[in-house]
């Protein structure tokens, strides 16, 4: 009798036990579907040592806050090309993808352009239905960028295209990773922004802010979206100059398509700080940084980006 008491006590205490964990887990799942404050515990890390992105596989759709570190010796950022099909493969994108890249740049380096034309014309018809859905600006080593940006979902590719000392793309050092995004939102919201960047090929960078000491954060709308000479499009990246900086010299790296543009070592006197990387038409994206005081300048990875008004410059100065 005593042991069937203690049984019917335990089993009770079970259930009790049981009804407070669905009770729970039916509170979450009531908070998940209230869009919640971004806190640091929603950021995801992904760092860089070598040539590699050390990130998760899988992410949640909707707004995904970034925290990218760049612990190697060289410059990078990480764009998110969302792939026109699931079924694309590892081999797609390593025997397809990469080397009329490669080729039309070595072409390009060795000044001969018909041959570069031609080769990036082998480059995959599915290629050119990639939407981009943003990344961080180009971030210099021991930096980190956060950007915030939305993605929905599907198969995407993290890549960093920027070009190592002997002008091959990171792309084909490995500096890639598949990452699928899941029919499933993150539920997180950016945080509010002070500072406005609009961008479009027809009116350049829209700025009118001053940023300050400390945290700054950043929205950028990208009004457009338009494949440039580099058949790439606009994007904005924050960079710090000292006096030893040439401007123009920066202009010129910003090009991709340039034989030593893009392409380790960056120009002297800047510090490369994020930003937000290509974006769709319509499509918004956020970035954060702390500035101390100094010259500063948010440019886009582009041709002639000073011609098209995506370059300007502000100034903090110390208090
Ligand atoms: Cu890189």
């Amino acid at each position: 009798m005593k042991t069937i008491k203690k049984r019917n006590y335990l089993n009770f205490s079970i259930i009790l036990l049981l009804l407070l964990i669905i009770g729970c887990k039916s509170d979450k799942k009531q908070n998940e579907q209230i869009p919640l404050e971004k806190d640091e515990t929603n950021v995801i890390e992904v760092i860089t040592r070598a040539m590699d992105f050390q990130t998760l596989d899988t992410l949640k759709s909707g707004w995904n806050t970034f925290a990218y570190k760049n612990m190697s010796g060289e410059t990078h950022f990480f764009i998110m090309d969302k792939l026109p099909s699931d079924s694309i493969t590892e081999q797609d994108i390593n025997l397809h993808l990469m080397p009329p890249f490669d080729d039309g740049m070595r072409y390009l380096i060795e000044g001969k352009s018909d041959s570069a034309m031609a080769a990036f014309g082998s480059i995959p018809t599915w290629f050119n239905d990639v939407k981009r859905y943003g990344g961080t600006g180009l971030i210099s080593p021991g930096k980190t960028a956060v950007s915030t940006i939305h993605l929905e979902p599907g198969k995407y590719m993290m890549e960093c295209y920027v070009k190592a000392i002997n002008g091959e793309f990171h792309t084909s050092h490995g500096m890639w990773k598949f990452i699928t995004v899941i029919d499933e939102s993150s539920n997180t919201l950016p945080i509010e922004a002070e500072h406005v960047v609009s961008v479009s090929s027809t009116e350049g960078y829209v700025f009118n802010s001053q940023p300050k000491m400390g945290k700054n954060h950043f929205k950028v709308n990208f009004i457009d979206q338009v494949p440039h000479e580099h058949f790439s499009g606009h994007d904005v990246n924050l960079i710090k100059y000292d006096n030893s900086a040439n401007i123009d010299s920066l202009v010129h790296w910003m090009n991709w398509m340039n034989p030593t543009g893009l392409r380790t070592p960056t120009p002297r006197g800047f510090t490369f700080l994020g930003g937000v990387n290509n974006c769709e038409a319509g499509q918004t994206g956020y970035f954060e940084v702390d500035l101390d005081s100094g010259n500063y300048l948010l440019i886009s990875e582009t041709p002639k980006a000073d011609e098209k008004g995506m370059l300007k410059t502000f100034t903090i100065n110390s208090n």
